[in-house]
């Protein structure tokens, strides 16, 4: 049964394999995604170390001067999906997005090396390239320690309900008509409503009347929003780069104060009338009050946090499935639409291997059971409900299958 998962699972990187660049999914997602793209070449790492490192390459050439990778590199058209690289407009070496993405990377490339020492020579070309957009993170998104998103896009958590309150604040009644791709390929009630769209454009829309300039940027764009995701990504994709650039013999001092920098900030984002890591609007100083699961994030950045503890565990025995991307037991919450309930193997992978780490075994034991189930139930689908399993979104995902491959399985 394994051994069988684990041929549809590489067959899976294959058929999404663009030669050089891996699609999360054919149709849906017919780009480069960012951290979808790290995962792929951990994925790839654990049957083609050569693969894997070109992957990782690729995703870094399309870094921008000033260091940001973005979070889409449209390496060729594809009227497929919309928003494509006519209305983003980035200004990379390769048509790009505006924003970037969780910073995975890193930690993925450490994950890589691990698989195979011998792809260190590689692993030391990139490392510097990764400092520079850690470096650009630090620059350019913090508030008070902790990262800040830009857009919903940035957090890869579309539309979770973290940035409702920031998203009303949004006026987008002159953004103009278009035609959205995402609800030709998969069921309209599973993916973010109008609402929403019309504000992920506007974002857009405001990126490119400034050339993405981030000072600029830091100045007008009206949604600006301080999130675990991020902030627990890289501050354990820092860990990482610091520990392989002592490796490598490189100067790490500068990357050991940005982990203290972030470290105080993760503290920002406690919350403690939810009991949970919360993300904070920049631009109001308030909590959102939403129990998600980038709260649990925690432990994969390195912090073992005992008042986290409460409320991941009712989390995890409020479905059947752990552990759902927003609290089954808050108002709104939505089996199968996006970020607002679903249960993500991504994320599943972040959430329970921290806590393995970190000697949370229970939670963890939980958690990769219930991944494994799913997978071998429903097979390798971009998301699934969490109560009944039923696959959702997109087939034939990538980062399943590599999460499948590297841990799961
Ligand atoms: C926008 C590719 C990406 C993931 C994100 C996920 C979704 C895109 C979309 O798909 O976002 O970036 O069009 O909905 O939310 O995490 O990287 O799989």
């Amino acid at each position: 049964m394994t051994m069988e998962l684990d041929e549809q699972a590489r067959a899976i990187l294959r058929l999404n394999d663009m030669g050089g660049y891996t699609l999360p999914t054919h149709g849906l997602y017919p780009y480069q995604w960012n951290w979808d793209s790290a995962f792929a070449a951990w994925g790839f790492a654990t049957f083609d170390p050569d693969r894997a490192w070109t992957e990782m390459e690729t995703l870094m050439s399309g870094q921008w001067e000033d260091g940001m990778v973005p979070h889409i590199l449209f390496h060729r058209p594809d009227a497929g999906y919309f928003p494509g690289p006519d209305v983003w407009q980035g200004r990379g070496p390769i048509p790009s997005s505006g924003i970037s993405q969780p910073p995975v990377a890193a930690s993925f490339m450490a994950k890589m090396l691990d698989l195979d020492p011998s792809g260190e020579p590689r692993a030391r070309a990139l490392w510097s390239k990764l400092k520079k957009w850690h470096a650009w993170f630090m620059e350019w998104r913090l508030d008070k320690g902790a990262v800040c998103i830009t857009h919903p896009w940035e957090a890869g958590r579309d539309n979770a309900p973290d940035w409702d309150v920031a998203m009303m604040a949004i006026d987008a009644s002159d953004v103009g008509e278009y035609t959205r791709r995402d609800t030709s390929h998969v069921d309209p009630a599973m993916r973010p409503t109008k609402f929403d769209y019309d504000r992920y454009l506007k974002l857009v829309q405001i990126g490119v009347s400034v050339g993405w300039d981030h000072e600029k940027l830091r100045e007008i764009n009206p949604f600006r929003v301080a999130d675990p995701t991020m902030t627990f990504t890289l501050l354990r994709a820092q860990r990482d780069l610091l520990a392989m650039g002592r490796r490598f013999g490189e100067d790490v001092s500068e990357i050991s104060e940005w982990i203290t920098t972030l470290e105080i900030g993760a503290e920002t984002l406690w919350n403690p009338e939810l009991g949970a890591y919360d993300s904070r609007d920049a631009l109001t100083g308030m909590f959102n009050n939403v129990r998600s699961n980038a709260s649990a994030l925690c432990w994969y950045a390195g912090i073992n946090d005992p008042r986290a503890v409460p409320a991941t565990k009712r989390m995890l025995d409020a479905a059947e499935y752990a552990i759902a991307s927003f609290d089954p037991e808050a108002e709104g919450f939505e089996p199968l639409r996006y970020w607002r309930g679903p249960v993500w193997p991504i994320m599943n992978y972040l959430v329970g291997s921290g806590m393995e780490e970190q000697g949370q075994i229970e939670m963890a034991a939980r958690i990769r059971q219930d991944t494994a189930r799913l997978m071998e139930l429903n097979g390798f689908a971009e998301y699934y409900d969490p109560n009944e399993g039923t696959p959702a979104g997109g087939g034939s995902f990538t980062w399943t299958a590599a999460v499948w491959l590297g841990w799961a399985g």
